[in-house]
């Protein structure tokens, strides 16, 4: 026959131009698949060292001041794959305040929160409720609440702030708003919420500080430690040894709804097994000297340092001491892919 015919090929590209003048489309020869086997993140490994980070803080305690109504002095971790933060959905930043200072009151619709790394004398007002922080709490901020934080002590006071800034940002949810005084009006009683909710085990039988989803804003690092001592008693988990979530002591669940927390300990000794699962990490090491593969990268780390793992890479934590063990408060997006329906994992 004389007659060729259109390939499928032909026949969409020639439809391309004909339906782009109403807003339409079809999928192109040339476009990428629209689905991929597995998740192929651009966020890339990542290993930040105390020593940088050290030397990075003392720029911005240099460099940049607070005043009413500024952005926070922080050293953001970036990620070369990442446009915008430090994974797909998180904020990871560490912040530095210095003796008399003030970061003023805001709000916005991002969850916060913050693991003490150093330092004494600084508190923080979460809409209204202050709190001293200690090294080793974690303190949430959810979403919308006011808050404001202030050093009183004598030495700098560092702290990692993490927020799900991208989460919030890609589904146009993002509020922000500034109050017009550096500091909120404190409640009369100090820590209210972790002294009716904060024994994780009993509940005030008229709770008057369960005010959000979550009724507990700080998690004080012995309370959690010793958490951890006593589930490491028992077999370790072939990947993660101890790893504890903090959780909202009213529900069993996680203790953000979108953002993962958990701290970790490698007992002396330990090699895990690799596996995989989606959702993106970060690591601060609070303490121990350990080694984690990822895909088919080695970072060696030792305490101050931070690591960044991205969805669906093959990783293994172990610890290289045979005599002391390794802490890590690790964070993590795997809260939201939960609610979602999105979990998967695989062991290797
Ligand atoms: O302390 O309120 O790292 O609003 C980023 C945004 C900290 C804070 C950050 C914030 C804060
Ligand atoms: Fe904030």
């Amino acid at each position: 026959m004389g007659m060729t015919l259109a390939s499928d090929a032909d026949n969409r590209r020639a439809l391309a131009a004909e339906l782009q003048a109403m807003n339409f489309a079809v999928h192109q020869p040339e476009d990428p698949p629209l689905f991929t086997d597995a998740p192929e993140p651009a966020m890339q490994p990542m290993h930040w060292r105390a020593a940088d980070i050290a030397a990075g803080l003392d720029r911005i305690g240099e460099m940049i001041k607070l005043e009413q109504g500024s952005v926070r002095r922080t050293l953001r971790l970036t990620n070369p794959g990442v446009e915008y933060g430090t994974t797909p959905t998180l904020w990871a930043s560490i912040q530095y305040i210095l003796p008399g200072e003030i970061a003023t009151a805001h709000r916005h619709t991002p969850g916060a929160l913050r693991f003490i790394m150093k330092g004494t004398g600084a508190n923080t007002i979460v809409d209204g409720e202050q709190y001293q922080m200690n090294e080793g709490d974690l303190v949430l901020t959810p979403g919308w609440t006011f808050h404001d934080h202030q050093h009183n002590g004598s030495e700098p006071m560092v702290w990692l702030d993490v927020l799900d800034i991208n989460l919030v940002r890609s589904m146009n949810a993002t509020f922000f708003e500034d109050l017009n005084a550096p500091r909120q009006a404190v409640n009369s009683h100090q820590d209210a919420s972790h002294r009716e909710f904060g024994s994780g085990l009993m509940r005030p039988a008229k709770a008057r500080h369960a005010r959000y989803e979550n009724p507990v804003l700080p998690y004080p690092a012995a309370l959690c430690e010793a958490a951890v001592r006593q589930a490491a008693e028992l077999d370790p988990d072939p990947y993660d040894d101890t790893a504890m979530i903090y959780t909202n002591p009213t529900t069993g669940g996680h203790a953000m709804k979108t953002i993962g927390t958990m701290l970790q300990r490698l007992r002396p000794g330990f090699s895990g097994q690799a596996h995989r699962h989606v959702g993106s990490s970060v690591y601060y090491v609070i303490r121990g000297e350990g080694r984690t593969t990822v895909n088919d990268e080695l970072f060696n780390w030792v305490a101050g340092d931070f690591l960044a793992i991205p969805s669906w890479a093959r990783h293994a934590h172990a610890n290289r001491s045979s005599d002391n063990d390794c802490l890590m408060f690790h964070v993590n997006d795997f809260p939201a892919l939960e609610a979602l329906g999105l979990w998967h994992e695989s062991g290797e």
